[in-house]
Parts: structure tokens; sequence; C-alpha cells
């Protein structure tokens, strides 16, 4: 098995946004960090196919940093936060600083200004660490960042993005209601003009970032019916967003409704470039290639974790690696991750040329959380007792994984969206 097995660079300093990662020369001060109990991140991502030699310096780079970052920062605190229920508010700075909040949007309006690979890079390192850190980061970049940028005004752009790439600012993506999730078309949340401004009525639910967002885009229809999208504040009246508690997945992630009563959006909110579901859907192919990318993270975590666990640990006198039936198991799991990482590797070529369509996209998403699953529930299971526990990173990546099945579309949706893509009929309706 090869693995990404040099000793970590020392970073200087990290923060991508501004490209100041050059300086990476010494071993790590990083690779002996510890959480609560002392135990080490010993994470090596497999890279079985030296998909390694695909990427540039400029990649590589980013990928230490991001991979120093977890390190130093998320892996000794991430177990604690899930067990809790609470979502690590500290980590936003570094997240900003190590670019992973609108990786892609131009450097003069605060994004980091590079290429989908690294964007799916980012989302990887993130994601292997934490399904819930790479959906924060997700909801900031595609969700809420990719629109106000695609779709907003010069003005929003300027007021926005720059404090939302540095995390100063926090944002949420509000399509889901409570009777229209995988049918966001059917939405009833609504704008009414009046004049000098919108009045907006309605509900979102299971907003991720919801309960601290200090905006949100909005989705909502108007009165000839067609889809519009807007940024809501925190503070405007009438907005409340209570939080969704008992979560058994993505723990350490905040998710919330957003509720709008009679709020009086100012007209200057709206999205003027943009009416229709393509453009919520459109927000949804970025973040859908980013999650492409990040559980595959997830499962290259738990796949370390196992190849690692079967090594070391002992029954009827021999490692549990050496009977046959874990190897199936390991080798099965490096077959589907090495597969997956070739499959977004190209869809990365492809969308750094603008030429990957929403269907690719969508089968990517689909694989690579199928495979992870698999992953997820093998691992656990060739970690015995152990694997339930919070000793180790498997059975959280498991749960959050629960989660990440289903939102930005279920593995049916995406089914019917390969489905009718190759022979041309809608079975969604
Ligand atoms: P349909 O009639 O097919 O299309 C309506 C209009 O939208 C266009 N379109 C797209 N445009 C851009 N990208 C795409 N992927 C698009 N798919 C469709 C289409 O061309 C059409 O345009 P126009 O100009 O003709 O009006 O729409 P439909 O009502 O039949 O629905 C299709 C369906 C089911 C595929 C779609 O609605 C869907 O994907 N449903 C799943 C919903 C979903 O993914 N929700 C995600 C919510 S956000 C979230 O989960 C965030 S989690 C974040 C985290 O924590 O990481
Ligand atoms: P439903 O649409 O009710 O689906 C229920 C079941 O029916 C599923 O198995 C589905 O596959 C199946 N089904 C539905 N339609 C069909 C069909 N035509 N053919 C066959 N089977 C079908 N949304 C946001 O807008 N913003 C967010 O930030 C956000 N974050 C989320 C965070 C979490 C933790 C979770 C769990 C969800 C989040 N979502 C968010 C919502 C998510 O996108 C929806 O849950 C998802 O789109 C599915 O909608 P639903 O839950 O209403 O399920």
């Amino acid at each position: 098995m090869i693995g990404f097995n040099q000793p970590l660079p020392e970073i200087i300093t990290f923060e991508i946004r501004h490209r100041k990662y050059k300086d990476l020369s010494c071993p790590s001060k990083y690779t002996d960090t510890m959480d609560k109990s002392g135990k080490k991140d010993l994470y090596e991502a497999p890279d079985y196919y030296l998909i390694d030699d695909l990427l540039s310096e400029e990649h590589k780079l980013i990928r230490s940093a991001a991979r120093d970052w977890v390190k130093k920062e998320l892996s000794p605190v991430i177990e604690d936060y899930a067990q809790k229920a609470e979502f690590p508010k500290h980590l936003i700075k570094g997240l900003g600083e190590i670019g992973a909040f609108g990786p892609t949007i131009p450097l003069e309006y605060g994004g980091a200004g590079l290429d989908y690979i690294a964007y799916g890079i980012l989302m990887q390192e993130l994601e292997r660490g934490d399904s819930g850190i790479r959906s924060t980061a997700s909801v900031q970049g595609s969700l809420v960042m990719y629109p106000i940028y695609t779709y907003g005004s010069e003005e929003q752009r300027r007021k926005y993005l720059p404090r939302l790439a540095t995390g100063e600012m926090m944002g949420c993506f509000g399509l889901t209601e409570p009777d229209h999730g995988s049918n966001p078309g059917g939405m009833v949340t609504n704008i009414k003009d009046k004049g000098d401004h919108y009045l907006l009525n309605g509900a979102k639910m299971w907003i991720s970032n919801a309960p601290f967002a200090d905006i949100a885009v909005v989705w909502a229809k108007d009165e000839a019916g067609k889809i519009r999208g807007l940024i809501v504040e925190r503070g405007m009246e009438g907005f409340t967003t209570p939080e969704t508690h008992n979560k058994w997945s993505l723990r350490a992630s905040a998710t919330g409704e957003l509720v709008f009563d009679q709020v009086k959006v100012p007209k200057e909110n709206i999205f003027p470039e943009i009416s229709g579901l393509k453009g919520p859907l459109g927000c949804l192919n970025q973040a859908r290639y980013g999650i492409a990318w990040g559980a595959l993270g997830a499962a290259m975590d738990c796949y370390d974790t196992a190849l690692r666990y079967a090594k070391e640990r002992v029954q009827f006198g021999k490692p549990i690696g050496a009977f046959q039936l874990q190897q199936k198991k390991l080798a099965e799991m490096i077959t589907e991750i090495t597969k997956g990482q070739l499959l977004v590797w190209r869809l990365g070529v492809l969308k750094t040329e603008n030429r990957a369509t929403a269907e690719q996209i969508s089968m990517a998403k689909r694989n690579s959380v199928e495979v992870a699953l698999d992953v997820a529930r093998n691992a656990r299971q060739m970690l015995g007792g152990m694997g339930i526990t919070g000793e180790f990173s498997v059975m959280r990546h498991m749960m959050n994984l629960e989660s990440v099945v289903t939102y930005e579309g279920t593995q049916d949706i995406h089914l019917l969206i390969t489905g009718m893509d190759v022979t041309g009929l809608n079975a969604f309706k």
C-alpha cells in the first residue's frame, strides 16, 4: 500500500486565500498534536493508483496546508464536539485561512481564486476530518458565496463576499421546506412586492448553519409563481432560526429552521440575474461536486483506520489482517476508493474546463457517498467493539454519512437523474 507517508511540511503560514502557503520545508510541528485522551492523528491518505502524480505542485501545497490544519485544529477536538452535539465555532477563522470558504471565488472578492481540483482537495481533507465541518464549508462556499457571486449584483458581491470568505460573516441556504424536500419546485415560501420592499412568508427546514448564520440565501416564489433568490439578514423583524436537536448524524454541525413571518426584505437584497428552479439547482451542482470529493475523504479515513487496526489487533495468535475475510474487506475498500478517486479527479478536470454536466456531478456525488457508507460500515465491523466508540472516527463518519446520503439529493433522486439522462425519460413524476 502506498501512502502519503512523507513527514508533513511545516506551514509557516497556511493562509491559502492570500497565497501565503509557499514556505514548506521542515517536518511538521503538528504531527504530534493529540486529542484530550492523548491520541495522535496518524492519518495516511491511501493513493493506490498514484493519483498524486496527476496533481500540480500548487494542489499538493494546498493539500498539505489543509491536512496539517485538520491534524492540528480539527482532529484533537472533533470527537468531543460531536459527542456534545455542538458546532466548534472557534474553527471558523481557520477554515477561512485555509481557503475553505469560496475557494473558486476570485481573489478580488476575497475568495482563493483556485481551480476545481483544488476545491475538491480541500473538501476531501475537511471531510476526512468530519462531514459536518465539510458541510459548513460547502454551504458557505457553494450555496452562499457562489449564488451571490454568480447571480448577485456588484453591490451584493462587494458587500458580502469578502466577509464570507474570511468567516467574519457566516451564511446558510434555505431551499428545503417541511413539505418539499426532493421536490423543491413545489415550495410555498413566497414574496410579495410591496413597492420599496418584498414581504417574505414561509418556512425552511433542515438548514445547515442556520442557528448561527448572519445571512440566509432564501428561495421563494414571487406572485407570478417564479422562484427567486434573496439575501435575508439576521435581525430582520419576523425572521427566526430555531435549532434542530436530537440528531444522531452530523452532530458537530448546527442544523435549524428558517421561519419568515411577514419579513420585510429590501429590494436590493434580491438576486437580479436569476429566476426559476435552475437558480438553486445551479448552486447544488457546486455543492454536490464538493461532496463527491469530500465523501471519499471520509472513506479514506475509515479505510486508513481499519488497515492500521487490522495490522495491530491480534486474535487467535495473529493480526486480524492476516485472516482472509478481513483482507477481502480491505481489498474491496481500497478498490472502490481508488475508482472513486479517479472519477472525481476526471470530474475535476471537466469542471475546471467548464465541461462537467450536472448529470456527471450527480453520478459522482451518489457514487462517492455510496462508497463511503460501505467503507465506513465495513471498517466499523473490522474494529469490533472498539468500532462503536469515540476512540475511533469510524462510527462518527458512518453516522454523518447517513445525512450526506440524503442531503443535496437522495440516492434515489440521483439514480433518477442518471436514469433520465441515459434514457431521455422522466421517472420523477
Ligand atoms: P426540472 O423540471 O427537471 O428542472 C427545473 C429547471 O431547473 C433546471 N435544472 C437544473 N439547472 C441547473 N442544475 C441542475 N442540476 C438542474 N436540474 C434541473 C432545468 O433545466 C429547468 O430549467 P428551466 O429553465 O427549463 O426552468 O425540475 P423538477 O421539478 O422536475 O426537479 C428535478 C430534481 C428532482 C432533479 C431536482 O429538483 C432535485 O435535484 N431534487 C433534489 C433536491 C435537493 O437536492 N435538495 C438539496 C437542498 S440543499 C441541501 O441539501 C444542502 S445540504 C448542505 C450541507 O450541509 O452540506
Ligand atoms: P423526501 O423528499 O420526503 O424523500 C423521502 C424518501 O422518498 C427518500 O428516500 C427519497 O429518495 C424518496 N423519494 C422522493 N421522491 C421520489 C421519487 N420521485 N422517486 C423515488 N423516490 C423518491 N436543505 C437545504 O435547503 N439547506 C440545507 O442546508 C440543508 N441541510 C441539511 C442538513 C441535514 C443534516 C439534512 C438531513 C438535510 C439537509 N437539507 C438541507 C435537506 C435535504 O436536502 C433534504 O432532506 C433532501 O433533499 C430530501 O428531502 P426530504 O428529507 O424532504 O425527503
